[in-house]
């Protein structure tokens, strides 16, 4: 039995300000793209089973384009008599019951199987049970129902499936966003395969207990992550990853800018550009200790047109720190990160230290900790 485990597809997310020749921002059709090459793979290589371990849309209220798009590629796995199995994730998973859960539209596809209200499904193919834990909105109640899972004996195969994090994983460990947390003991029962969901770095956390991982980069912390899916054969008990093409994202050589004038940093981030092959990649060039009235004069017209290629090219000060001005006039080239904390500057936080809350911004921004 050949299975594919995909996860955190987030389809309708969309980021910078390109447009594709229909007018959609190019990074949703990128995530569409993405998506589209894995239900091609479990169609032309007739994979028995799809697990998708949650996250499949990006909000709890997709736009119609994105639920359009979903439901055409899950009928074509309907279509070819593939049996699909998906759990919400905490991306889709509404807040309040009243919301309603973007789910329900695809009750009605055949040979799909949904978990998402919050409770512990199982489905069944032949000799396999898959026990579907979908995100859950209290953190008691995935608890119980987490303990409460258990391989059943009558079956020769049981997969576990659940979108959260893993304690003892190192970037987990401070579980500051108070998310829903599994434990090795809970993890390690007798499953023949655990397929999770929420980290988007593909990672095999345990025998046979492994993290797809996203399908496309949400941020410049996935940077180097290859992405893709996981095929697995049960009988065989092996697993394999595979990766897909996606559009390059790059970290440019960081620059030392330390006494450094405009005009020689300028020169520098030219180099650097013109060194790397950055057509069609979305990529940043840091610039380390680089002296607030120099990065003001720096020609970002110039660096610009450069960078026309790409699909998303920034400048990142790395001098950035807490309760720094950002000077107006680099508006025009503004990354998230300056446009966050020049935001943080003028807006009242109450009940919290400023400094903290831009310092967990800022490290929500580079993308390794938002999953
Ligand atoms: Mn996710």
């Amino acid at each position: 039995m050949k299975i594919l485990h995909l996860a955190d597809t987030h389809i309708g997310y969309s980021a910078y300000n390109k447009l594709d020749d229909n007018s959609i921002n190019q990074r949703e059709v990128d995530v569409f793209n993405a998506f589209a090459q894995v239900i091609d793979y479990a169609i032309d290589s007739k994979v028995n089973l799809v697990l998708h371990s949650g996250d499949l849309f990006d909000t709890v209220r997709p736009s119609n384009r994105a639920i359009s798009f979903a439901i055409g590629q899950l009928l074509r796995l309907s279509n070819a008599g593939i049996p699909t199995v998906i759990i919400s994730g905490n991306h889709e998973t509404p807040r309040l019951r009243e919301t309603g859960s973007v789910f329900k539209v695809f009750e009605h596809i055949e040979n799909l199987h949904l978990a998402y209200t919050g409770k512990c499904q199982t489905f069944e193919f032949g000799d396999l049970k898959v026990h579907a834990l979908p995100h859950c909105a209290d953190k008691e109640l995935f608890e119980e129902e987490l303990d409460a899972m258990k391989p059943d004996k009558k079956f020769k195969f049981n997969i576990a499936m659940l979108h959260s994090a893993v304690s003892g994983l190192a970037v987990f460990r401070m579980n500051e966003f108070n998310e829903l947390m599994a434990t090795d003991s809970q993890l390690n029962q007798d499953w023949d395969y655990v397929a999770l969901g929420h980290y988007h770095e593909h990672v095999e956390v345990g025998k046979n207990i492994v993290y797809a991982g996203s399908t496309e980069r949400f941020g410049f912390g996935q940077v180097g992550q290859p992405k893709g899916f996981v095929l697995l054969d049960l009988k065989k008990n092996k697993w394999k990853f595979h990766e897909i093409n996606i559009r390059p994202m790059l970290d440019l050589r960081t620059i030392d800018c330390n006494g450094k004038k405009a005009d020689d940093i300028s020169t520098k981030i030219q180099k650097s550009i013109e060194k790397a092959d950055l057509e069609g990649a979305i990529a940043r060039q840091k610039l380390q200790d680089i002296n607030r009235r120099e990065l003001g004069l720096l020609d970002t017209g110039h660096i610009r047109k450069l960078t026309k290629d790409t699909l998303h090219f920034e400048l990142r000060p790395a001098t950035l720190e807490a309760g720094q001005k950002i000077a107006s006039q680099d508006a025009a080239f503004d990354s998230l990160e300056r446009e966050f904390v020049s935001y943080l500057d003028k807006a009242a936080v109450e009940n919290a230290d400023p400094k903290k809350v831009e310092a967990l911004g800022l490290k929500y921004l580079a993308g390794g900790l938002e999953e």
